[in-house]
């Protein structure tokens, strides 16, 4: 019963999460997506968890891309609810906050994020390295919503970047191609504290990056840059492990037969299962004419 009244609880945050997202526009697109992902089968976890949506304001100047999240462009545009476990509402909620904001103009898609983060850490330096073996931030982007030929980057906070291209979903028989590289991508990471230093305790850190359009070329019918109301389909995921200090370093924690623990999976859109790999479960993100969509949430 406790659990049932937690769920509940959750229920409502997450009706009361996506009244700020408001708009009648967004509220149906949700309907009917909310009774298509209730067909899925093996998506029970799903059954009351609703799939996200944002509407991006259009830039007014471009952010400066520093890893600080203090321009204008960002300041007219609202946080992401927190995220949430990959398997949905029903699982404990993530122990530290993460959410995002988007917004982009005729040149570029602009993605930032904030994670709170007692203990930075990354080891990653080379491009295309399975980053998500550190804790990370990523995204996944199918522009046509067609769940198949679709992008994916994950960045730790050494900024390192992994961006890649599937064909198709891995379930499906899809292959990651990581000779995708987004060309022009510009990325920087701000850290609140001190990298792989277990002596204190750290704020968190947060992402900014801008992706010229051109690197969704590829992705299927879409118009690139997106029209104004133009909706795509794109998922953001925190990948965190738990970790210990072992003589002064971090160390991933380990069971007691010395295997690492499994991973915690934090992220915007639920997908209901630990797979980020179902773009049929990700957000909705609409690009919006305005400059400003803050109010809209309200
Ligand atoms: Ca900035
Ligand atoms: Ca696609
Ligand atoms: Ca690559
Ligand atoms: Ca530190």
């Amino acid at each position: 019963m406790v659990r049932d009244d937690r769920h509940d609880q959750d229920e409502e945050r997450a009706e009361a999460m996506i009244d700020r997202c408001g708009g009648d526009r967004v509220h149906l697109v949700l309907a009917m997506m909310v009774g298509v992902v209730a067909m899925i089968p093996g998506g029970e976890l799903l059954a009351q968890t609703p799939v996200r949506a944002y509407d991006a304001p259009l830039a007014q100047e471009p952010p400066h891309i520093d890893g600080r999240l203090d321009d204008q462009a960002w300041q007219a545009a609202p946080w992401s609810a927190p995220f949430v476990d990959i398997e949905g509402l029903a699982r404990p909620r993530p122990s530290w906050m993460t959410r995002m904001k988007i917004t982009w103009d005729a040149a570029h898609l602009y993605i930032a994020a904030e994670l709170e983060e007692p203990n930075l850490w990354a080891t990653l330096t080379d491009r295309d390295a399975v980053i998500f073996h550190d804790n990370d931030f990523e995204w996944f982007i199918d522009p046509d919503g067609d769940t198949n030929r679709y992008f994916e980057l994950e960045v730790n906070a050494l900024g390192t970047v992994w961006d890649l291209f599937l064909d198709r979903p891995y379930r499906h028989g899809g292959k990651a191609d990581n000779g995708w590289d987004i060309e022009g991508l510009v990325a920087a990471v701000f850290l609140d504290g001190t990298l792989n230093d277990p002596s204190d305790v750290d704020g968190g850190w947060s992402i900014e990056m801008a992706i010229p359009w051109a690197a969704f070329s590829d992705g299927g019918r879409t118009a690139i840059p997106p029209e104004p109301g133009d909706r795509w389909r794109i998922n953001f995921s925190r990948v965190q492990w738990d970790l210990d200090v072992v003589d002064g370093q971090y160390a991933k924690r380990r069971a007691a037969d010395g295997t690492a623990l499994p991973e915690h999976n934090w992220v915007w859109s639920p997908q209901g299962e630990i797979n980020m790999h179902i773009p049929e479960r990700w957000g909705v993100v609409v690009f919006d004419e305005r400059r400003e969509t803050r109010d809209e949430r309200r």
